[in-house]
């Protein structure tokens, strides 16, 4: 049987009350392994561990070496791919397809951009006039924050992990890391990445368990932690932020969201198509920045549903490794549940049901795994709450509207900010549209298209802060003035 145990000061652990919890490939429901579950005990001397390491040869590394030391983690992740696919897919049921050409590469890539960027930004420089005319020299340092609590989700566990494990180690802190309890394989095989490249013991930690009365809880309240970085959901980035606030320590929040696609009459119709399924079904509709809401204009409203039924009806679900297959299961049974209770409220809602809006036959073997069908709902009320929560399954709501002002509307009536995608092949409308939706990420004519020097973030309650290139260092470092009267 397999084990997750905690990474602390650069060895693997169990968990001193030797409490476990399941892993279950939602796949099939098979058992993959067990968890050690950390308690105050394990988050201690993960915390001690890394504040060791910021006092020890990691806090007094150059930038170049620091640089080299990230850029072989990321030729490490490359070298041990298919183990990371594997492990990555096994645990969260998405295809081969998918995973070996964004959560994995992205995992490499998170910490290659972050060497690139954290060797290349300058800080500012003033020279002041004084009275006497000799001046005064300012110029601006930055420093790591220190010891950064990472607590990552489930939906894109490498990439999402790394996003924030890649620019904290580039800027100098060290981390203590609790993945999701339902993902928790590639995050513990990256402690093994760590030590084959030399990272020094304590820089990288990973405490396994759950959030409340859990490791996450213990990690996001430790009082020796000076930042918290978090992806998840709003009301656990509202918890997280009552715990940074005990000691007034900074956070950086990538929430939920709720997000529109608006799709234009003259918009390119095959792009459009090929762009929705993706931001409605890739990854079995669990991507933050994917589409629930599809908002089109009229003329070609009845063409855009019947053909993105057409196409959604043709994905193939089934095992990760099958080359054919393009959609796998969701996470768990308990998320299963949940977008199923969503299926069944869209019709309470009076939805029409154009496709799905069930559990598919996927054969006596996947027959425990967490499945549901791709679905597609029109005629919703606005006010319905299948329009306004977020549901994070393969499913979406697709409205008509008549006028931008009116599409601008309804696009910004939901307590989310986060991303937008919009269909048009009129550039000056693309802009006009873009920069009036209240979100944090527009994508014109694409989706999910990333440059990871760009601001990556929230509005509203989809998060606080933006992470990405130069927006990372922000957060991942303390940014002093030396103030030099000459
Ligand atoms: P979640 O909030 O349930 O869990 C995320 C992490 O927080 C897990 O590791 C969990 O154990 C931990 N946690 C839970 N309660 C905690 C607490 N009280 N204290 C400390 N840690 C706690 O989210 P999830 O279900 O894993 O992920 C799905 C959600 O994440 C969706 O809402 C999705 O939109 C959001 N998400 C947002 C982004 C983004 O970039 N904005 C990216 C991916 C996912
Ligand atoms: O691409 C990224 O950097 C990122 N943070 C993606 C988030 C996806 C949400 O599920």
């Amino acid at each position: 049987m397999k084990e997750f145990k905690h990474f602390i000061n650069g060895e693997y652990v169990g968990s001193a009350s030797g409490r476990t919890f399941e892993n279950r490939c939602p796949l099939d429901n098979n058992l993959i392994g067990q968890v050690h579950e950390a308690g105050q005990k394990e988050v201690d001397a993960a915390v001690k561990a890394a504040r060791a390491a910021m006092k020890g040869p990691w806090g007094k590394m150059t930038v170049t070496e620091r640089v080299e030391m990230l850029n072989k983690v990321a030729d490490r992740i490359n070298e041990r791919f298919d183990e990371f696919l594997q492990a990555e897919c096994l645990d969260t049921g998405k295809p081969y397809s998918i995973a070996r050409h964004i959560d994995i590469p992205r995992g490499a890539a998170n910490f290659r951009i972050f060497a690139d960027v954290i060797k290349s930004v300058p800080t500012e420089s003033f020279k002041l006039d004084t009275p006497d005319g000799l001046g005064a020299l300012n110029f601006g340092v930055r420093k790591p924050k220190g010891v950064i609590a990472v607590i990552s989700p489930w939906n894109l566990p490498l990439l999402l992990m790394t996003w924030k494990v890649g620019p904290a180690l580039a800027c100098g802190n060290a981390v203590v890391v609790k993945p999701s309890e339902e993902t928790p394989a590639t995050t513990t095989l990256l402690g093994e990445v760590m030590n084959e490249c030399g990272v020094p013991a304590g820089v990288f930690n990973v405490v396994h368990g759950f959030g409340p009365d859990s490791a996450g809880e213990f990690l996001t309240t430790h009082p020796d932690i000076d930042a918290i970085t978090f992806t998840g959901e709003t009301r656990t980035g509202e918890a997280i932020m009552k715990a940074a606030a005990v000691g007034l320590r900074d956070i950086s929040l990538e929430c939920g969201g709720k997000n529109p696609g608006i799709v234009f009459a003259d918009c390119d119709l095959d792009k459009a198509i090929e762009g929705t399924m993706r931001s409605v079904f890739a990854n079995c509709g669990q991507v933050c920045l994917g589409t629930e809401r599809v908002y089109v204009e009229r003329p070609i409203y009845e063409t855009f549903v019947k053909r993105l039924a057409e196409t959604a009806s043709n994905l193939r679900l089934g095992r990760s490794e099958d080359p054919e297959v393009n959609m796998g299961s969701l996470i768990s049974q308990e998320h299963k549940e949940k977008v199923l209770s969503y299926y069944q409220l869209a019709r309470e809602e009076g939805a029409t049901v154009v496709l799905g809006g069930g559990v598919p036959d996927v054969g006596e073997e996947m027959k425990a795994g967490a499945w549901v069908e791709p679905t597609i709902w029109t005629d919703l009320p606005d006010d319905a709450r299948v329009v306004n929560e977020e549901i994070f399954g393969p499913c979406c709501h697709i409205r008509p509207f008549d006028s931008e002002d009116e599409v601008i509307e309804l696009a910004n009536n939901t307590e989310y900010g986060l991303a937008a995608a919009v269909w048009t092949e009129n550039t000056s409308r693309a802009v006009r549209v873009s920069e009036q939706l209240d979100v944090g990420l527009v994508w014109v004519n694409s989706w999910f298209l990333r440059d990871l020097r760009t601001a990556f973030g929230g509005a509203k309650q989809s998060g606080i802060g933006r992470e990405g290139g130069v927006h990372s260092l922000e957060f991942y470092t303390e940014l002093s003035n030396v103030c030099v009267k000459l």
